[in-house]
């Protein structure tokens, strides 16, 4: 099963101005998608960030990859290492820092699922199998709320109005609970001051008691800070992800914090593991296979945490069907997945590259699909519409901070704010 083709294609969707520490959502998410084809005309599909320094290098690679056996990652990781060399492609989002390892195995990701995919077509097994066999039947997600604007400026409200104060995020919860019955809360915090974001969290525990709650400011608190709302929210969550930045801040946290910290943005890389476990400053790692390299790679950090007694959960950014249906079958894999995954996947409003029909919320969580490789199918209309917006839309990189300032100059993304 040799690579003949690779296909890497640009596509933006419509994205509701969601608040975070770094600023607000532009109207229009980038992902790129990637579609691998064989000498025998089998094809597997990857999804990856959008941002153009990134989207450069997945190009290069992909030309770099024609040749190679689906079989062979460690070839294509070589392959691959020795194009990116020592270039750190742009930082995404609140994803911590960039790296040299890291931009690679952010590269190597989505030709690994896509090749995950064929392999698992080819041998008629969904992909789950290929990690090891599933350990679940479905995998649990959490409501993921933002504060958010009503639309974005100058535009219409989208359906899911505003939410800028506790009222409204509780409101929120309803919605998305309503629609996809989650059994597990998140909020996004980072953006009020932390009293406001403390009373957010005890209006959800009131309006949803038994439900687990997790706050995610984004490393916007000092450690002082962070030590406040930690012991202010006693007994009312699960964890408190990424409150301070750096390993030995979050180190100070925990040791003064009752509830376990999980990071999405401290421990990004494999060369973070060591130093974090030492100190102790994680309980939960949010594990996002979009940068630790792949389903595999990541297959092996989850049992790193096993043997190091952290937890696990799944971190998520603004993303489509195929990332999710690889997040899905990933967890599903994942024997010491103690909490519910995040995912984006409500703020795509249905909007998606993959057919209908594959991927469904039951409950909260998303059955496996049933097909063999990761069960998606492309639909090339949609396909093609995402990448014409994405042509016409503008955007090259995602840029929260710069948008957030053309409604507010005096915004600083600056961490720790509070
Ligand atoms: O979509 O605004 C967002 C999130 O804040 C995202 O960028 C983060 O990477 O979801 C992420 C997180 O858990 O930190
Ligand atoms: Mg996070």
């Amino acid at each position: 099963m040799i690579i003949r083709q690779i296909h890497v294609t640009p596509v933006a969707f419509r994205d509701p101005p969601l608040l975070n520490a770094a600023g607000v959502h532009e109207p229009w998410a980038l992902r790129t998608i990637v579609e691998v084809v064989t000498d025998e005309g089998l094809s597997g599909l990857g999804e990856t960030y959008g941002d153009l320094g990134h989207l450069s290098k997945v190009r290069e690679c992909a030309a770099a990859l024609v040749g190679v056996d689906v079989h062979a990652t460690h070839e294509m990781y070589a392959r691959i290492s020795a194009i990116i060399g020592d270039v750190v492609t742009d930082m995404h989002g609140l994803t911590g820092v960039a790296t040299q390892e890291k931009s690679i195995d952010r590269v190597f990701a989505a030709f690994e699922v896509a090749c995950l995919d064929i392999r698992g077509k080819a041998y008629g097994v969904p992909v789950v199998d290929l990690l090891g066999g599933r350990v679940r039947d479905a995998v649990p997600y959490s409501a993921y709320l933002f504060y958010k604007w009503a639309g974005h400026p100058g535009g219409e409200p989208d359906r899911f109005g505003a939410a800028l104060d506790a009222a409204g995020i509780v409101e929120q919860a309803s919605m998305l609970i309503k629609e996809y019955g989650f059994a597990s809360i998140k909020l996004k915090g980072g953006v009020f001051a932390p009293s406001e974001e403390v009373e957010a969290i005890i209006a959800l525990r009131e309006a949803f008691p038994g439900l687990p709650l997790r706050l995610d400011p984004n490393a916007a608190w000092t450690v002082e800070t962070s030590i406040q709302v930690g012991q202010a929210l006693e007994g009312s969550l699960q964890y408190l992800e990424d409150p301070t930045p750096g390993i030995p801040g979050m180190a100070e946290v925990a040791a003064e914090v009752p509830m376990p910290l999980a990071t999405n943005m401290c421990v990004v890389t494999p060369e973070h593991l060591p130093p974090a476990i030492a100190a102790g400053a994680i309980g939960v790692l949010l594990l996002d296979h979009h940068y630790w390299g792949g389903l595999v790679r990541s297959s092996h950090i989850a049992a790193l945490c096993d043997t190091f007694g952290l937890e696990l959960s799944m971190h998520s950014n603004s993303h489509l069907g195929i990332s999710l249906a690889a997040m899905t079958h990933l967890a599903a894999a994942m024997p010491n997945l103690t909490h519910a995954c995040d995912t984006h996947t409500p703020w795509q409003n249905g909007q998606d590259v993959v057919a209908p029909g594959a991927l469904r919320f039951i409950d909260g969580a998303v059955p496996v699909p049933d097909g063999p490789g990761l069960g998606v199918e492309l639909d090339r209309d949609a396909l093609a519409v995402m990448h014409e917006q994405y042509l016409a839309c503008g955007l090259t990189a995602r840029d929260d901070t710069t948008y957030m300032q053309r409604f507010e100059p005096a915004f600083s993304a600056r961490r720790p704010r509070w």
